[in-house]
């Protein structure tokens, strides 16, 4: 769990401040698409995937979602799993997943799909950080 990042960074379940419920569809988008918290406040994702494909919940800056969208490609290539990532929750269909994080920073954090094509077909979702 150790990872500090400037978006943030991983947190006990028992100290979020708030639950936020999402789902995740085939249509490539997140319920809300829009998000938001306030620079201190530990949420926790409560994430569904309401389809039948596979989704995947990547909480990271721009550059973040960058990094992963290739790294999943290049595992999609080989025929890898996704290794545990404090930032990431794979989403079978059906499954309901929890992801706790702190955010430190105002900003815009954006949370992405990465299985191959969700996020360019526009799998995210945004939360805007306040001060
Ligand atoms: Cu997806």
């Amino acid at each position: 769990m150790d990872m500090t990042t400037s978006f943030g960074e991983p947190a006990e379940a028992a100290n979020a401040d708030r639950v936020i419920e999402m789902t995740a569809h085939d249509d490539f988008s997140f319920d809300p698409a829009q998000i938001t918290v306030t620079a201190g406040e530990t949420i926790t994702f409560r994430v569904t995937n309401v389809g039948n494909l596979p989704h995947d919940f990547t909480l990271g800056d721009e550059a973040a979602q960058e990094e992963h969208e290739e790294e999943m490609a290049e595992m999609a290539e080989n025929g890898e799993m996704m290794h545990n990532e404090p930032n990431v929750l794979s989403l079978p269909a059906g499954e309901t997943h929890e992801l706790t994080w702190h955010f430190t920073e105002p900003g815009t954090v954006l949370i992405g799909c990465h299985e191959t094509g969700h996020y360019a077909a526009g799998m995210f979702a945004t939360i805007t950080v306040e001060s």
